[in-house]
């Protein structure tokens, strides 16, 4: 109730449950020359109301400006997942993490408890679970899969009931729902090897000690689901919240094919393949959880072989899972690998610390929106919201996790709370420093966003290249090399454009910032060189037709360079350098070639983004190399160009996973433009 009435406390800070607020998670904020007001109809608003405070005080703890601010969030599943079975990490960072979420207003962490390098949680029943189950011999060095190479370091842990009880309810007094994951019937190695009678074979089983996909999963035999039951049971006494998650992701039909229990349970229950064995499976846990007035959730794996009625999917393999299982009714946390996995790189992979892989910069996590075009507006309302999910196979300490957390969770914050209008990228980015200097005070290893003006290598038509290097952060210095070595402290410092001698010779700059306290930025680098202009063809006008020849190659690439001109399935002319639509093959090349029509002579930018790679060259020398595969990555280069014609090609290849392809340029001093239309030409045979 309200002890304080307007006008009774001077200069106080008042804080009223008022059930005119009226979003459950909602408050108002009044500040006025009389004192701060927060109101909210629940606690949890109260909660939300003060850390927007905290922040606003923390931005201006001399005076807070007069403001008032009606805020709630956009979405009620607002989260966070931590992976601690790949790598163990102590209540104490995991209170931290949890910290982290409340900050910025995310209500829920999903908890990784159990994979098959780790299981994490006591259970009373089964004590062999945490005795042997959470403990691996050592752990793969880095990516030394073949031959394999092991660190020969013991390495586990795993937290204790009371722990746990104590964790939820930190949780719980920040207004965060824990959500438990316990992996089924894959992703339990570590469980088979504390229990191998839950295996369809004999076994030994070890704690597996390098990262993937394991082939012994749990039978589905009644051993298994005793086994499954009293775990979730117990784990139900320590988790209050609706949702348990059963995980169901990666599970590897080998086993099951094998084995004479599981093919007598297919025909037993007219089953028409393994992979209506796992929905089966699935569905008697989810009947077992909602007996108990639980939620199952689970990878969107799940929907393989039928979906169980009541369950909810995390939607991890892009966002089609989502999709079908929002039209089918059910509800979606979406959590794509493209937009929200926390555990790819920030950048171009070969830039930044080691990690799975992936390139998942800042911007692409901000401009992530949860509710696909696709749905309607009723089928929208099962999309609960969105998480990003924090794997840890290559990151075994908080410092790593913390690196690869932040900024990026920043971006999330908003992604999941905000209205889809209010979300504006160059805002972002102006607050972004702010925000980063509260961090600098929490000692969060936050990555230091890296050095701006070296995207591309530059070329120049004069004796002279002058270049401005930038950091978003002020408080950043930014040193830099000429030699090609990473700087140090000791290096000159980048506070003018810099003027470099490019008459001779290329000159090629490596920089990164520098923080106070001692932390930089990953390093960049570009070379600058003087260029003369590239002549144009000499081409009949005639002989020139709009659009640029595309020939369509279904085969396995290495990389686009590799894509051959020779025997294509399709020829057609694109008025863009994009995919046809016309590709069936799971991999495959295209091939553009013809003319870039110049319209003026001068430098032209290039940019291509694609997944997974692309190459684009002018007159048969290579511009823009983004070749490889990879997740979706933007690439640029540089061509100096007479006025006219200019031969032109650009190869992508197709190898896995997703498939974009997005060329552009740039003319001297303008706008990013999409190289299409009139751009393109082709010619005309003879
Ligand atoms: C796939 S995401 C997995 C995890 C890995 C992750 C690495 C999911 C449901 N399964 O087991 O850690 O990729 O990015």
């Amino acid at each position: 109730p309200p002890m304080i009435r307007e006008g009774l406390a001077e200069r106080a800070i008042t804080l009223t449950l008022d059930a005119s607020v009226r979003h459950r998670e909602g408050y108002r904020l009044e500040v006025t020359a009389t004192g701060i007001r927060l109101a909210a109809s629940r606690e949890a608003g109260i909660f939300y109301g003060l850390e927007t405070l905290r922040q606003l005080l923390a931005m201006a703890p001399d005076s807070v400006p007069a403001l008032t601010i009606d805020d709630a969030p956009r979405f009620s599943w607002r989260g966070a997942h931590l992976d601690v079975a790949r790598h163990f990490f102590p209540v104490a960072f995991v209170k931290r993490y949890i910290d982290f979420l409340a900050r910025y207003k995310l209500n829920t962490f999903h908890w990784h408890l159990t994979d098959d390098q780790g299981w994490r949680i006591e259970i009373r029943r089964y004590p062999r679970l945490t005795e042997v189950g959470a403990w691996r011999k050592e752990t793969i060095v880095g990516k030394n899969f073949d031959p394999y190479i092991g660190d020969s370091t013991p390495h586990g842990g795993f937290y204790t009931q009371d722990e746990i009880r104590e964790v939820v309810a930190y949780a719980a007094e920040r207004h965060i729902t824990v959500v438990p994951e316990i992996e089924m019937p894959g992703h339990a190695k570590a469980a088979i090897a504390a229990y191998p009678e839950l295996a369809c074979t004999p076994g030994p089983f070890e704690v597996w000690t390098r990262w993937g996909v394991a082939d012994d999963i749990l039978c589905p035999h009644d051993a298994t689901f005793a086994f499954l039951e009293n775990v979730l049971t117990e784990v139900m006494e320590l988790f209050p919240g609706p949702w348990i998650h059963v995980g169901g992701d990666e599970v590897p039909k080998t086993r099951w094919k094998a084995s004479a229990v599981a093919q007598e349970i297919i025909r037993r229950e007219g089953l028409a393949d393994e992979s209506e064995l796992q929905s089966w499976f699935i569905r008697r846990i989810e009947r077992f959880l909602s007996s108990q007035g639980r939620r199952l959730i689970g990878w969107d794996e799940i929907l393989e072989g039928g979906i169980a009625p009541g369950a909810a999917v995390m939607s991890w393999r892009g966002t089609a899972g989502g999709i079908a299982a929002a039209r089918e009714g059910h509800d979606v946390v979406m959590s794509p690998g493209s937009h929200l996995y926390f555990d790819h790189a920030q950048g171009p992979e070969q830039l930044e610390p080691l990690s799975i892989g992936g390139n998942t910069p800042l911007d692409r996590v901000y401009g992530f929106e949860p509710v696909p075009a696709e749905l309607s507006p009723a089928e929208a309302t099962h999309i609960l919201g969105a998480q990003a999910n924090l794997w840890t196979e290559y990151l075994a300490t908080p410092d790593q996790v913390e690196f690869m957390l932040f900024p990026r969770l920043l971006a999330l914050a908003e992604v999941v709370w905000s209205p889809a209008s209010a979300r504006e990228w160059e805002s972002f980015i102006r607050r972004l420093p702010a925000q980063l200097a509260l961090l600098d005070r929490l000692g969060v290893n936050y990555r230091v966003p890296h050095v701006e003006g070296l995207e591309l290598d530059r070329l120049t038509l004069s004796d002279t290249a002058v270049i401005e290097l930038q950091s978003l952060l002020p408080a950043g210095t930014i040193h830099y090399t000429f030699d090609g070595s990473a700087p140090t402290p000791a290096a000159p410092v980048a506070d003018a454009p810099l003027r470099l001698p490019v008459r001779d010779s290329t000159v090629v700059v490596t920089a990164a910032v520098f923080l106070p306290d001692g932390r930089s930025s990953p390093v960049r680098s570009a070379r600058f060189s003087r260029t003369t202009l590239r002549s144009a063809e000499r081409i009949a006008p005639g002989r020139v037709r709009p659009g640029l020849a595309v020939t369509y190659h279904p085969a396995t690439f290495p990389n686009a360079r590799a894509v051959t001109g020779r025997r294509p399935a399709f020829r057609a002319v694109a008025d863009s350098v994009a995919r046809t639509g016309r590709e069936r093959a799971e991999t495959y090349g295209l091939r553009f070639s013809g003319l870039l029509r110049v319209p003026a002579d001068g430098l032209y930018e290039f940019s291509l983004v694609s997944d997974d790679g692309s190459v684009l060259s002018i007159g048969g020398a290579v511009v823009v190399d983004n070749d490889g595969w990879h997740s979706e990555t933007e690439r640029f280069g540089m061509a100096a160009l007479a006025a006219g014609l200019h031969r032109l090609e650009v190869t992508f290849v197709q190898g896995s996973g997703g498939a974009s392809l997005r060329a552009s340029v740039r003319r001297p001093g303008g706008a990013w433009e999409p190289l299409a239309g009139a751009w393109l030409a082709h010619l005309t045979a003879r």
